[in-house]
């Protein structure tokens, strides 16, 4: 799935896709800011079909796990001749299973200070685990339940990098980001009509007395992180937020 306009060297990022559904990929990267990335040359996105690195007539993939069992495991081969075809010197290979290292805002930021990244997107029961060993670089999860191929993961962090990538947003989006790179949920947002079939925005957002606004949202974040993820401030007295995580040594 190479894109339909020119990519030159001044990509900022590159990012190829191993996976056996490249038809599941049009759609979400196709709209909004991956989109917008994209056409303006920060994101060399490129998806290809894992059987192209296929030899035999049938294409295969994958075959029946030594020592028996139910499913079937995805053979090393395509995988290491695809990965060699497409990785340079400075190239993360990133595996996408549910044992995965926990994805998060911070390995977002980390990964979106690679040059090149390339996803393997495993299906059936899994990979054999030599490609584990010997070609990932990492291996990331988006949470803790069972898809049936990793193309899913692979664009929600996508998604997430190509956010992060310097120009990907307007000044008023990237903005809107800091609060939650402070480790804290979002206050509460209001739009006009000042009044919606009898529910009310809170006075001080009206008053427009900026240091009483930036009071009260603060609050309500703390408030709201508290009662839904206080998980999360447990976390900001661990490990103090910031942009500044370095990614692991390849
Ligand atoms: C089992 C990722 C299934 C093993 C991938 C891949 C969920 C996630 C799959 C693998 C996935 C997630 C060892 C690559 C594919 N399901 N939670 N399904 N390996 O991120």
């Amino acid at each position: 799935m190479t894109p339909p306009f020119p990519t030159g060297p001044k990509c900022s990022m590159k990012i190829d896709v191993l996976t056996l559904f490249p038809e599941m990929f049009a759609g979400p990267l196709d709209v909004s800011i991956v989109a917008r990335a994209r056409k303006a040359g920060l994101l060399d996105l490129r998806v290809h079909n894992l059987r192209d690195w296929t030899h035999d007539r049938h294409k295969t993939v994958d075959d029946r796990p030594f020592g028996g069992g139910a499913g079937m495991v995805m053979k090393p081969e395509p995988l290491f001749e695809a990965v060699e075809a497409l990785a340079g010197e400075r190239t993360h290979i990133v595996l996408l299973g549910p044992a995965g290292r926990p994805f998060s805002q911070a390995v977002a930021r980390e990964l979106a200070q690679r040059e090149h990244v390339v996803f393997i997107c495993g299906s059936y029961e899994g990979v054999d685990e030599r490609v584990r060993e010997a070609l990932a670089d990492d291996e990331l999860s988006i949470g803790d339940y069972v898809l049936t191929n990793g193309g899913l993961p692979a664009m929600v962090i996508i998604d997430a990098v190509t956010r992060l990538l310097p120009g990907a947003l307007g000044d008023d989006q990237s903005a809107a980001d800091e609060s939650f790179s402070h480790g804290l949920l979002e206050y509460p947002h209001y739009t006009r009509p000042a009044e919606f079939r009898g529910m009310k925005v809170p006075d001080v957002l009206l008053g427009g007395h900026h240091a009483e606004i930036e009071k009260w949202r603060a609050s309500q974040a703390k408030q709201r992180t508290a009662e839904r993820r206080p998980d999360l401030l447990n976390e900001q007295l661990e490990q103090p937020r910031g942009g500044d995580d370095q990614p692991p040594q390849n």
